[in-house]
């Protein structure tokens, strides 16, 4: 074990310290941290005006003082140019967090490069070009000109199709306001690019369309209505382990005011362990449901809940739509849309059939609508918060799950109401603001299989890899690597030569089938040793950033240190493109084209901010935002008083519904019945394969390792991906704890380390996602749903043993994840 090893005391935080608002920028709640900094050769002292806390630290503090921090909590990096002190604490006056971090957040400051400690030595420090058959530093001015010229090469006005694009749309870390408008200005205002895609699915999109077209935005609620409700319904969903304060802060504490809890869930979380433990099994209902079968839960519940009238009629009659359908069921609608009966009618779903899809008994499927909805006693209506993610967003029939889930809420009166809400849960934070993105079309192009038909010329890439979270997996990295081998190839022919005949070469190859790609990143990425320019980027902290979390709180994280070496943000990367971009073009006389390419003078983060964000949101700025504090404002802000930027706590409280842009204000309902598992080849692998290969996240593991890879916290304890596996399954695969299995099926195979979990269901497994020796992705199929929603929850795959532990893992524990009360 290596943890700490350059650390024996930690230096206490004088007085006079630097405090800065931050925000962590992982996952999408958003805990409040400050961050401290002060010069590398001083400290504070124990004496109370000596240190930050101003507290005797001579003395024993209580058990919950504020006046501590953890040595994952520090780190020494560099500010102006110095090399200063850094503590990043949670903040006691958040009130998202009110002072908890998570095993994620509470390490940031240890997973911010350093040159005095050795943390984070994989960051990039300056651009790199593919030169004399390997990756070359060189300066920002080459490199981008050496994309800009091959880019210019692919486009023309009006014909960009040549150009793909793989960008990060999301807040907190690789996002925010001023990242997302950087890129959205040069791939949708100054071109307006097609062929493009979102970081986590092949195609530019909604996760969530049919909420939105009902006329609901997935994030309608206040993190309070979880202290406010009467139940807490949690669909598809972990948050312990991914949106872990939420959990802690708000909904624990409804739990204690005695909110039941519904679970619904193939697998048993250590979310579902939590609320048991928490709440007493008797007011848990874990509804461990038949995979993929969500829709017909949700259409049995919403039957049953209606047909025993526990609905709420007036708010139906005053806020939804009258009349039969509104929108009828097309290509880019995979249901119609319009009237409660309507809905009524489509989804109607008995108990008995409800139980047979989902495997659930009648009498669980009648207690969660009872919970959900029979009205109490005293005739009150009950109030529900609930929230779903990934296992239904990346789940079955993505459009009519949501949809349906949605009908629950709306039928019972549950959303634009305290302690009500259908709320994604989320993942990053949010900080998304660009120029329509109308111009894609509906259904979006299927980019990966573009690229893997030979598609595509030039691809740049913002913030994310592919290789190790994308869908068909396998086969998009075979392709890919081909394909821009090609190019590298071509380029190594032509080392030494001048650029027009380099560009040329290029051309040549790409011409020929090559791919030509540009990777923007803070590491060098898995896909990024497929590119053949890298770009390096700074993170938050490294710049000011703005984004807003999972109840719409929006906070400026200000910049507390420098960024590596010539590293900057991404919205000036996206500037600079758009600069080399005009220059280019006018040097070749296409002067109407360069023209396009304008407006994007911005000396700093800020300028891009206001230049985006701000001109959509005028009352917001970066003053106005610093004023706010870590509690910063709920979106949207209406209005500016007293000093203080003024927000909106809940949404549709006045019971109009808008997001859909229909002029009545009302909210549609969704008539989709059940239909199998909808995305192709699903059922063929179920069929065919003898383990599901359900997969997600875990807790102290961020995405796709990018950091974790580099840290010895995460590395120590996962060098190697697991997967979950019920003993008696062990057994007859003849595997044992911590063997090295391979996971393979008719896409492709992957590797992990066998978890032994009793409570698995048989031939049920979880494997961790996006690992960089292991990733699951290989194994899912390029089957999607509708509109490219892509399903990788629902893969089956067979399993054998490689080898046993290897050395790296041999001595790990293989203990439960589950805790009890005691
Ligand atoms: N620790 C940690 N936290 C994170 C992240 C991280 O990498 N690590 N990533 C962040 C991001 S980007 C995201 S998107 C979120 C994701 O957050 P979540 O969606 O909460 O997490 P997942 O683990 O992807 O999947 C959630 C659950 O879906 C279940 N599931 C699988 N199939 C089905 C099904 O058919 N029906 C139902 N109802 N459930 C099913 C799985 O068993 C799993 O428990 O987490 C965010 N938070
Ligand atoms: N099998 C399976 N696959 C999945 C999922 C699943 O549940 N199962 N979940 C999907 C989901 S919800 C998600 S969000 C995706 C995640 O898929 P990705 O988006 O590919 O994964 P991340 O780890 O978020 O990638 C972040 C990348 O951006 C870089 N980066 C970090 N900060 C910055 C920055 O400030 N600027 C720049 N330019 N780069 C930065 C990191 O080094 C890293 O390479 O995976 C998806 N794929
Ligand atoms: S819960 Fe999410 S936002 Fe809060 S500290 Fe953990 S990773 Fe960061
Ligand atoms: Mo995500």
């Amino acid at each position: 074990m290596a943890y700490k090893r350059h650390i024996d005391r930690l230096p206490i935080i004088p007085a006079d310290a630097k405090k800065h608002n931050v925000t962590c920028h992982y996952c999408i709640v958003g805990c409040g941290y400050h961050a401290y900094t002060w010069p590398v050769n001083k400290q504070g002292g124990t004496a109370a005006d000596a240190n930050a806390f101003g507290v005797d630290l001579a003395e024993q503090q209580p058990a919950e003082t504020e006046a501590w921090y953890a040595p994952s909590m520090y780190n020494i990096v560099r500010q102006d140019g110095k090399d200063v002190h850094l503590v990043i604490k949670p903040d006691h006056g958040c009130v998202v967090n009110s002072g908890l971090g998570s095993v994620r957040g509470a390490r940031m400051a240890e997973n911010r490069r350093s040159d005095k400690t050795g943390t984070q030595q994989q960051r990039l420090t300056e651009p790199m070009v593919w030169r004399y058959g390997t990756w070359q530093p060189t300066s920002w001015n080459d490199a981008l000109d050496l994309v800009a010229r091959v880019t210019a090469r692919v486009i023309d006005k009006d014909d960009e199709d040549d150009l793909f694009v793989s960008m990060f749309d999301h807040g907190g870390s690789a996002g925010g306001y001023e990242n997302t408008w950087g890129t959205g200005k040069l791939y949708f205002g100054s071109m307006k690019v097609r062929n493009c895609r979102i970081h986590n699915r092949p195609a530019y999109n909604s996760e969530v369309h049919s909420t939105r077209d009902m006329g609901i935005d997935e994030l309608n609620y206040a993190y309070e209505d979880y202290t406010l409700t009467d139940t807490i319904m949690l669909v598809g969903t972990n948050p312990l382990e991914c949106q872990t304060n939420l959990f802690l802060n708000h909904m624990v504490p409804g739990i204690r005011n005695g909110a039941k809890v519904i679970i619904v869930d193939p697998r048993r979380t250590v979310t579902t362990n939590a609320c048991e433990v928490e709440a007493g099994a008797e007011n848990v209902l874990h509804l461990a449901i038949k995979t993929g079968t969500d829709l017909a839960l949700f259409n049995t519940l919403f039957t049953y809940i209606a047909d025993q009238g526990w609905v709420d009629k007036d708010f139906i009659a005053a806020s939804t739509f009258q009349g039969d359908v509104a929108v009828g069921l097309d290509e880019a609608h995979p249901a119609a849309l319009g009237s409660f009966e309507m809905a009524r009618a489509k989804c109607r779903t008995s108990l008995a059939e409800g139980a047979s899809i989902t495997g659930l008994s009648e009498a669980d499927i009648v207690k969660a609508a009872e919970w959900i909805a029979k009205p109490k006693d005293d005739g009150s209506r009950r109030k529900c918060a609930t929230g779903y993610e990934k296992g239904i967003i990346w789940g079955n029939d993505n459009y009519r799950v949501i949809g349906a889930l949605m009908n629950i809420g709306l039928a019972t009166g549950n959303i634009g109401r305290e302690g009500g809400g259908v709320c994604r849960l989320g993942g990053h934070q949010e900080g998304y603001f660009r120029p329509s993105d109308a111009h894609v079309g509906r259904p979006a192009p299927y980019i990966d299989q573009l690229i893997i038909g030979g598609r595509g010329k030039v691809h740049h890439i913002w913030a994310n890899d592919h290789y190790k979270t994308t869908l068909n997996a396998t086969e998009f990295k075979r392709e890919y690597n081909r394909r821009t081998n090609m190019v590298k190839d071509a380029m190594d022919a032509h080392a030494g030569s001048t650029r027009e005949q380099l560009v040329d070469a290029i051309v040549g190859a790409i011409n020929a089938g090559g791919l030509f790609s540009v990777n923007v990143d803070i590491i060098h990425s898995q896909i990024g040793q497929a590119a053949h320019v890298i770009l390096p980027a700074v993170e938050s902290g490294e710049m000011n950033l703005t984004s807003m979390n999972g109840e719409r709180r929006l906070r400026l994280v200000e910049k507390y240190m420098d960024g590596p070496g010539n590293a900057k943000p991404d919205c000036l990367i996206a500037a600079g493109i758009a600069q080399n971009l005009e220059r280019v073009l006018r040097e070749q006389g296409r002067d109407a084209y360069a023209d396009q390419f304008k407006g994007y003078d911005w000396e700093t983060e800020e300028d891009a901010f206001m230049d985006g964000y701000h001109s959509g949101n005028p009352e917001v700025t970066y003053d106005r935002l610093r004023a706010m504090g870590n509690n910063g404002v709920q979106e949207p802000v209406v209005g500016y008083e007293n000093g203080k930027l003024v927000g909106t706590k809940r949404l549709y409280t006045d019971g109009r519904f808008t997001r859909h842009g229909r002029e009545d204000g009302k909210a549609l309902f969704c008539g989709g019945e059940w239909r199998g598992l909808q995305a192709p080849g699903k059922a063929y692998q179920r069929d065919n394969f003898a383990f599901l290969i359900n997969n997600g996240r875990a807790n102290v593991i961020w995405q796709n390792w990018f950091l974790d890879k580099a840290n010895d916290f995460v590395s120590d304890r996962f060098p190697i991906p697991y997967i979950e596996i019920n003993p008696e399954d062990m057994a007859d695969l003849g595997v044992k704890a911590g063997d090295l299995v391979e996971v393979f099926n008719d896409v492709g195979a992957t590797q992990a380390l066998v978890y032994p979990t009793p409570t698995a269901r048989r031939k049920e497994t979880f494997m961790v996602f996006g690992a960089p020796n292991g990733a699951q992705g290989n194994i899912v199929n390029a089957g999607t749903n509708e509109l490219m929603l892509p399903n990788y929850k629902h893969t089956w795959a067979n399993i054998r043993k490689i080898s046993d532990a290897p050395a790296s893992a041999a001595d790990l524990s293989f203990k439960s994840m589950e805790y009890s009360a005691g």
